[in-house]
């Protein structure tokens, strides 16, 4: 798991955290679908990104997330966290 602060200028948001997971078991759009309603559903995540061919899960959110409430999500939706 990575963690990124980055300072967004000229936005509403002065502050956003980008962290980076990687999920297992993930084999179709559908899958990506669920992933991401689940992650976005953790409170203040701004947006998900998902590269389904990699498994990688770029979170952006306005405050740090716990790697439990990561992990719980993602098995929400079915499927595991892996490190790289
Ligand atoms: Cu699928």
């Amino acid at each position: 798991m990575q963690k990124l602060p980055t300072r967004i200028s000229g936005s509403t948001l002065s502050y956003m955290v980008k962290t980076s997971i990687k999920v297992a078991g993930m084999t179709c759009q559908h899958c990506v679908n669920s992933v991401t309603e689940e992650v976005s559903g953790l409170s203040g995540v701004i947006s998900v990104n998902i590269d389904l061919a990699s498994g990688n899960v770029e979170i952006e959110s306005e405050s740090d997330l716990a790697t439990a409430d990561l992990e719980s999500a993602v098995q929400e939706a079915g499927y595991e966290v892996v490190s790289e």
